[in-house]
């Protein structure tokens, strides 16, 4: 049946970062469609606040403090999922984090930190999990890009690098482990609602304004808009989809520009 394509039962599923945002949209739907969901983050804190989050939803949630970018953490991380849950089916590369500064004005640490979470650690975790899915001969791992996977702007200098990266280093994952049946695909939010993009939506920004006449949709994105691609990335509906960034945009991507006052209908 159609339906059973998602079901994810008996599935484990990490999502790294996954106490807000994005990251927490994709842990409850994954767990909707009957995954067993484990989420990281650094705090604690908000580990509590997201089981309790996920309590009311009515899901279990399996929670672990590690830094996605120190190798040791995340070995001795998915070891205790492994042995608590199992090994892990899902894998998405959720994490990440962002720095809005001029190049002139960047210090080197600020694109190296950037590299480090957007980058580096996404291929910490899948060097961790893909020996086990390739043994297994199954696997999904999801890697969070983005628009600027694509496009640069002024002041993302590091984030854009790193996402870049994320993309063509999905590439070449499928390309060595899709002959085991593992399919890896990144998904590329264009500009989705949350702390993230707090500090350019609030208020009057003129950032609004951008989103608002380069995304064809006309709106922000939200979470869920992006949990959703990430079902089908996450299920055997996809198990022919390999190597690809699926990006959930409104359509900016396809937008070169919209002429104000041009009559559409
Ligand atoms: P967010 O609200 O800033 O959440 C990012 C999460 O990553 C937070 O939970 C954060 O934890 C966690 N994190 C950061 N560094 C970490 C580390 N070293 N170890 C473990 N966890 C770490 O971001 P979001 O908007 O939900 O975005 C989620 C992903 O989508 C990111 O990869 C982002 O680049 C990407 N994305 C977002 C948009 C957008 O418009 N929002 C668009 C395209 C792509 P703490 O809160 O504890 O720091
Ligand atoms: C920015 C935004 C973007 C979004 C997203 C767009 O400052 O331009 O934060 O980088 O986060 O990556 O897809």
């Amino acid at each position: 049946m159609v339906n059973d394509l998602f079901d994810l039962s008996g599935k484990v599923a990490l999502i790294t970062g996954g106490t807000h945002g994005i990251g927490l949209a994709i842990g409850k739907v994954l767990g909707e469609a009957g995954a067993k969901v484990c989420v990281n983050d650094l705090s604690e804190e908000k580990l509590a606040a997201c089981r309790e989050e996920f309590r009311l939803a009515g899901l279990e949630l399996y929670t672990l403090v590690f830094d996605v970018t120190d190798e040791k953490a995340v070995d001795e991380g998915i070891s205790r999922i492994e042995r608590d849950l199992g090994p892990v089916d899902i894998l998405v590369n959720n994490a990440g984090i962002i720095r809005r500064i001029p190049i002139l004005a960047m210090a080197i640490s600020d694109f190296r930190e950037v590299i480090e979470v957007d980058l580096v650690a996404p291929l910490i975790l899948a060097k961790r999990v893909a020996p086990g899915m390739i043994g297994r001969r199954s696997g999904k791992i999801i890697n969070m890009c983005s628009m600027m996977s694509v496009y640069g702007r002024n002041t993302v200098s590091a984030y854009a690098s790193a996402k870049g990266g994320l993309k063509l280093l999905t590439a070449n994952m499928c390309c060595e482990w899709a002959k085991y049946n593992v399919q890896i695909n990144g998904i590329g939010p264009g500009y989705i609602a949350t702390e993230q993009t707090s500090a350019i939506r609030v208020g009057d920004h003129p950032f609004n304004d951008l989103v608002m006449t380069r995304t064809p949709a006309g709106r922000w994105g939200e979470p869920q808009d992006v949990a959703h691609a990430a079902l089908f990335l996450a299920s055997r509906a996809s198990d022919f989809v390999n190597g690809h960034i699926l990006y959930v945009d409104g359509g900016i991507l396809a937008n070169f520009g919209y002429v104000k006052g041009e009559n559409d209908v």
